[in-house]
């Protein structure tokens, strides 16, 4: 694993999920990190789960930013979650998830601590997720993928 600071940008894939037919979040998403400096392969909206899974492996990104508002999030995502750290490439890659997640509003500790135990190294649900996103990207160093 090489530690160097992250100013030289990360190459990032950004996606939704499978049943998510929202597109400017993403658009949003991949805004923010190139202003930041970062690469980004957008998936787009409505990425089935095998095709998000081979993406990412052939990427072998730095990070994986996984973004869902339709409500149905918070259950694929957790099933994505599984079938990318079930591939030994893929089992170490930063891979963190926001968005609408549920159809209650942020869903507090519970929700980010079921998708984190699943795998995920950070979870953004809105109001103010942003500026902790942003935080979270300054911590992260390249080449922490395996
Ligand atoms: C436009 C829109 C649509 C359009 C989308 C068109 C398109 N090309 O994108 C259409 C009409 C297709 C649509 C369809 C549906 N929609 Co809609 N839609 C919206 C709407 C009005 C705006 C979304 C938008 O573009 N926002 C602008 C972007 C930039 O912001 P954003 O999506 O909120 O993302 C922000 C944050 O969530 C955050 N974020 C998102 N992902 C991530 C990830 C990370 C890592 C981080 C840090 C942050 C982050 O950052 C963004 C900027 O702040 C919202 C209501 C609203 N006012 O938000 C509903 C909304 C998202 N839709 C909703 C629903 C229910 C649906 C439908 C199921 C409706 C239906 N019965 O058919 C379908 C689902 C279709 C599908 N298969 O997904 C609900 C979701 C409910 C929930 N999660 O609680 C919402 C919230 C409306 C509501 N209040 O009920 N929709």
């Amino acid at each position: 694993m090489d530690l160097v600071e992250n100013d030289v940008g990360l190459d990032i894939v950004v996606t939704s999920l499978a049943s998510d037919a929202h597109t400017w979040n993403l658009v949003f998403l991949q805004l923010v990190l190139e202003e930041a400096g970062h690469r980004v392969v957008n998936l787009g909206a409505c990425v089935p789960d095998d095709l998000l899974v081979s993406e990412c492996a052939r990427h072998a990104p730095d990070l994986v930013v996984v973004s869902s508002v339709n409500g149905h999030g918070f259950h694929e995502a957790k099933r994505v979650i599984a079938k990318l750290r079930a591939r030994p490439d893929l089992a170490a890659t930063p891979v963190v998830v926001g968005g609408k997640l549920g159809i209650d509003g942020p869903g507090g500790q519970d929700r980010a601590a079921i998708l984190t135990a699943a795998g995920y190294d950070a979870v953004f649900e809105d109001a103010g997720s942003i500026a902790a996103f942003r935080a979270f990207l300054g911590r992260l160093p390249v080449g922490v993928r395996s």
